[in-house]
């Protein structure tokens, strides 16, 4: 009776949202209610919508303040999860709603304190911190932003009482202009409530499920079922930022970038607001040595020619990797006051072909991983030492490149591919879509705004060569067909320079996917998920597997995903599951296959995974997923030294010779 109850006030409260918004979220519906107030109220979705959303980026108009630190925090425990809502703790500090705890900003708050249920967590988690604003932002020729880089999964954030933005999904940013809003003399207040809940129609997508049976469960107990193989971290993740434009500021800018000979070109559109007639913008292009090489002036679209032009190469394919030229962008804006933004440009072509990935025109074979943002206590906070630590480690090992596995990444980790030539594919957080519901018209609208997001943030960043637009989708069901088609047409039309896939695990007879993508990735777990312990199998599965494939579309392959959980310093001779001996026999197993497809039509291999990273709780998984090379501390299991190795001789088969760092 209860589940009918429940799912009953759901569908109501779907319909209802469209109407009003606010209701939904003080309506004393239960927690299932209320857990999904925000999904609710997609159609409110935030400013951010129509904005560029340009990386808070320091310059002579420009100021960034980071609102990092310690926040107080309350997980609202209450029974339907709603107190926050009925007792509107926006409207007052939140210490005088109840106990408070500190929480860092950025981190996830799962792992902050010794509490099991704040870690298993799920609804809403309120944040309160106060701030003073310099008077010298009161200034009507200026704007003042607040930025969220990420909040996981459903945020609402009032400054001063005042509901300033929501925005549904984590992983990317969203912002408010608040310049009206803000005090100056006294603190404001900035109070931020996520929510965590996954469902059907969230990207990713989970269930809640009400557990009924009063002989074995407590009243109103309820699970959040998962569809994906990492722990769903929540919180701010991300930096909270404050930053200041001019009134009349650049809002945003999509380059692109050719290639002709000797020539660089990198072609510019500028979005430019505040101001409801042309203004001039002038764009130049400084070297690495701050040097000019071109000045355009335009009213905001042109293009930048540059000869003798050095171009962005990835890591190992040249011996002056990822240069990057800077592209200043001067606004001019009334009474003398312009806007300057400096946006890194590295120029370099992208093209696919049935057999290669090539960039500038040379193939580009993948040296990666599959990763997490993941790391002790912090969860998926961000973390500078870790930040360069990984990217350290994977210079270490010689690889060349990631994908995103799987959702966006910070972007502080995206510029570090940019600065150090590591080439992505960049992948949007749809993971584990597997069910009928999960590709609905309603999942389907909210992965093209996500796609629409991902590629807004993204589209200039030389270092993204492809977009991912979802991980190992059940791409056999029929829905599958039309909902794949459809998102992959959306983001080529949101970006027409780069290739896009999605990466399957479903046989190559059944898959319906697989056609619409440039690229076909592939994950299998042979002799792992199946086949336990029998390593032979792997050379004859994983050739037949990619002979197929590539007879069936004729595109180039990338195995996104092989290998094997290996609990560090476990040692078993013959080799035995979880050891890591077996790790590195299916490693080498795998590579000996990926060396008779490598000058084919095979353009990549990518472990999984970098290290080892935290899930939910099972049957599988010893305190979390074991496959990395590196332990959840970053240290190398035996594998490392294999994969390093093997990184290293490819790298000097492809590139000028390298020298291991
Ligand atoms: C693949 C998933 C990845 C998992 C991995 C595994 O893409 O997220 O962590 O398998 O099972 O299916 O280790």
């Amino acid at each position: 009776m209860k589940i009918r109850f429940n799912r009953r006030m759901f569908t109501m409260m779907l319909l209802f949202s469209a109407l009003n918004v606010a209701a939904v979220l003080v309506m004393r519906t239960g927690f299932h209610a209320a857990a999904h107030g925000v999904e609710a109220s997609r159609s409110a979705l935030t400013s951010s919508d129509s904005e560029g959303m340009l990386f808070p980026r320091e310059s002579e108009s420009r100021e960034v303040r980071e609102l990092g630190g310690m926040w107080k925090f309350r997980a609202d425990m209450s029974s339907n999860r709603n107190a926050g809502f009925e007792q509107q703790w926006w409207t007052k500090p939140l210490e005088q709603t109840g106990p408070v705890i500190d929480m860092p900003v950025p981190a996830s708050y799962n792992d902050i304190t010794q509490d099991r249920q704040l870690r298993d967590f799920v609804g809403w988690a309120w944040y309160q911190r106060s701030f003073y604003a310099p008077t010298s932002w009161k200034n009507v020729k200026q704007r003042t932003v607040l930025r969220f880089e990420s909040a996981h999964y459903n945020t609402i954030a009032w400054l001063n009482s005042k509901e300033i933005v929501r925005h549904d999904g984590g992983h990317l940013p969203f912002e408010a202009d608040v310049s009206s809003i803000l005090s100056y003399k006294v603190p404001n207040v900035l109070t931020v409530a996520v929510n965590n809940t996954l469902t059907p129609h969230t990207i990713p997508p989970g269930t809640i499920q009400y557990m009924d049976d009063p002989d074995r469960y407590p009243p109103g107990y309820f699970v959040q079922n998962l569809q994906m193989d990492f722990f769903n971290y929540a919180g701010i993740q991300r930096p909270v930022k404050l930053y200041t434009t001019p009134s009349v500021y650049l809002d945003d800018i999509t380059i692109s970038t050719d290639v002709q000979g000797t020539t660089g070109y990198v072609n510019f559109d500028c979005v430019i607001k505040g101001n409801s007639s042309a203004v001039p913008v002038t764009v130049e292009l400084l070297d690495k040595t701050e040097e000019l090489v071109a000045r355009v002036k335009s009213s905001g679209k042109g293009q930048v020619k540059v000869n003798d032009v050095k171009l962005w190469w990835p890591f190992t394919m040249s011996s002056d990797p990822a240069y990057l030229y800077t592209l200043k962008v001067t606004v001019m804006g009334s009474a003398g006051q312009s806007d300057v933004y400096r946006l890194p440009v590295g120029i370099r072509t992208v093209k696919v072909t049935s057999t290669q990935f090539l960039i500038n025109s040379k193939p580009f074979y993948f040296r990666g991983f599959g990763r997490h943002e993941d790391s002790d206590i912090r969860g998926k906070g961000l973390d500078y030492p870790l930040i360069a630590k990984d990217f350290n480690l994977i210079k270490w090992v010689g690889a060349n490149s990631f994908r995103t596995s799987h959702y966006p990444y910070a972007e502080e980790i995206m510029d570090m591919c940019d600065q150090q030539g590591i080439v992505v594919i960049d992948e949007c957080p749809a993971v584990g879509l597997k069910t009928k519901e999960n590709f609905s018209n309603k999942t389907l609208a909210h992965h093209k705004d996500v796609m629409t997001e991902l590629v807004r943030r993204d589209k200039n960043r030389p270092s993204v060569v492809m977009w991912s637009v979802a991980n190992e989708p059940a791409s056999q069901l029929p829905e599958a067909e039309y909902y794949f088609k459809t998102v992959i047409q959306h983001t080529k039309q949101a970006d027409s320079t780069r290739p896009v896939t999605l990466v399957i695990n479903k046989a190559f007879n059944r898959d319906k996917g697989g056609q619409f993508a440039d690229v076909v990735c592939l994950n299998n777990y042979y002799s792992w998920y199946h086949d336990m312990g029998h390593l032979e199998v792997i050379k004859y599965q994983a050739k037949y597997n990619l002979e197929q494939w590539y007879l069936k579309h004729h595109k180039p392959i990338i195995q996104t995903e092989y290998g094997a959980d290996a609990v560090a310093g476990l040692h078993m001779d013959p080799p035995m599951m979880f050891s890591e001996e077996y790790q590195q026999e299916v490693m080498t197993n795998y590579f000996s296959v990926f060396d008779q497809f490598r000058q084919q039509y095979l353009i990549g291999e990518m472990i999984w995974n970098f290290a080892d990273f935290m899930t939910a709780q099972s049957t599988t998984r010893v305190a979390g997923n074991k496959k990395g090379i590196f332990t959840r501390q970053r240290q190398p299991k035996t594998a490392a030294f294999l994969l390093r190795d093997r990184y290293w001789r490819l790298a000097n088969q492809t590139g000028p010779r390298n020298t291991e760092l």
